[in-house]
């Protein structure tokens, strides 16, 4: 068994900040302000071409790669909605045995899919938690969550937050929005006892960059799950993605932490929170929302984070600072 938190890896400085053209090529057909494009672009960057990715269907797939053209300047794939994560194992299975064989090059090579969380967390979760369980040395599975099925018109997923308004949570009368709690997918992917899991989110770009660097360097599966906001579903500012990210991280929302070998790390302390309302009010898909309603949430915040907080002082690891 390999040892996740002593596993070298190059992490990300201002200073060793990738050169060089974007791995992910620009033209694609993202929406103005994409967070999901934007945390896409910079994991593709932190790896380079050498790699091979798989993409579900979704919004990224959908922007980047309109036939007969494709920003992805390395081997890839575009599978079904369902089965991003089994087509990746089956391609990190025979890459590695082409290598055994002597007839493929003599080097590990990340074999990464990608999935909306409406690909992660509902459809595809039976495919991902297969592969996460069959132990492939190379294989990565990054979660952008844009918490809706956004490529098909904001449809709510197991990961729209509890009081968001979309097509199939709607607000009204008799209706508050999403009336359930976001699922736990890091938790899940945990639970498989795979080495190594992490949050990331692309306004802390250094953080979210080395921390897909660790996960190619780690053997054994890992999970990614990425912050991603969008414009258009959360009926936000387009210049407000960088913004949003770091309001996600600083009132507790959406905490950063990585899961080594079952261990967990909180990269960033947030000891003095920014109200939840803060977050909430900016955005057209919570607008409904009374105090009273922003209380729960908040209350439900602070809950979790502590429950994350309580974890990583269990078994002390030692923690990167998020950047
Ligand atoms: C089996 C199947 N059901 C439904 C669809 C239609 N579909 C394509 S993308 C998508 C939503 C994707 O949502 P998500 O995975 O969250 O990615 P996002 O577009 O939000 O990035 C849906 C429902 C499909 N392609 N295949
Ligand atoms: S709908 Fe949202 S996730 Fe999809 S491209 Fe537009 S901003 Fe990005
Ligand atoms: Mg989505």
């Amino acid at each position: 068994m390999t040892n996740a938190a002593k596993t070298p890896y190059e992490k990300v400085t201002a200073k060793t900040f990738p050169k060089g053209p974007d791995a992910l090529a620009p033209g694609h057909r993202a929406c103005q302000g994409c967070g999901e494009v934007l945390a896409l672009r910079l994991l593709l960057k932190a790896l380079g071409t050498d790699m091979i990715a798989v993409s579900a269907t979704g919004c990224m797939e959908v922007c980047t790669a309109p036939f007969p053209q494709s920003s992805w300047r390395m081997p890839w794939i575009h599978v079904a909605f369902e089965n991003a994560a089994a087509v990746a194992s089956g391609v990190e299975a025979a890459v590695d045995i082409l290598r055994r064989k002597g007839r493929g090059p003599d080097r590990r090579i990340p074999v990464v899919a990608v999935a909306g969380d409406g690909g992660t967390a509902d459809i595809g979760i039976q495919a991902l938690s297969g592969a996460l369980e069959r132990g492939h040395k190379d294989f990565i599975y990054v979660c952008l969550d844009n918490e809706a099925y956004m490529n098909t018109g904001i449809q709510r997923s197991s990961e729209t937050p509890f009081g968001a308004s979309t097509t199939t949570s709607p607000s009204g009368a008799k209706s508050k929005g999403q009336s359930t709690w976001k699922k736990d997918m890091p938790a899940i992917a945990a639970a498989h006892g795979i080495p190594y899991v992490a949050t990331a989110n692309p306004a802390f770009h250094l953080d979210l960059m080395s921390k897909i660097r660790r996960a190619a360097a780690i053997e054994g599966p890992a999970y990614i799950h990425v912050y991603a906001s969008c414009p258009t579903g959360w009926r936000i500012k387009p210049e407000l993605a960088v913004a949003i990210g770091k309001l996600a991280v600083n009132t507790r929302i959406f905490p950063l932490y990585e899961v080594l070998d079952g261990r967990y790390v909180l990269n960033r302390r947030v000891d003095k929170p920014v109200p939840v309302a803060d977050y909430i009010k900016q955005q057209g898909r919570f607008r409904h929302l009374k105090d009273d309603d922003i209380a729960i949430i908040q209350a439900r915040v602070d809950e979790e984070y502590e429950r994350i907080v309580k974890l990583a002082d269990v078994f002390p690891v030692e923690a990167q600072e998020a950047s």
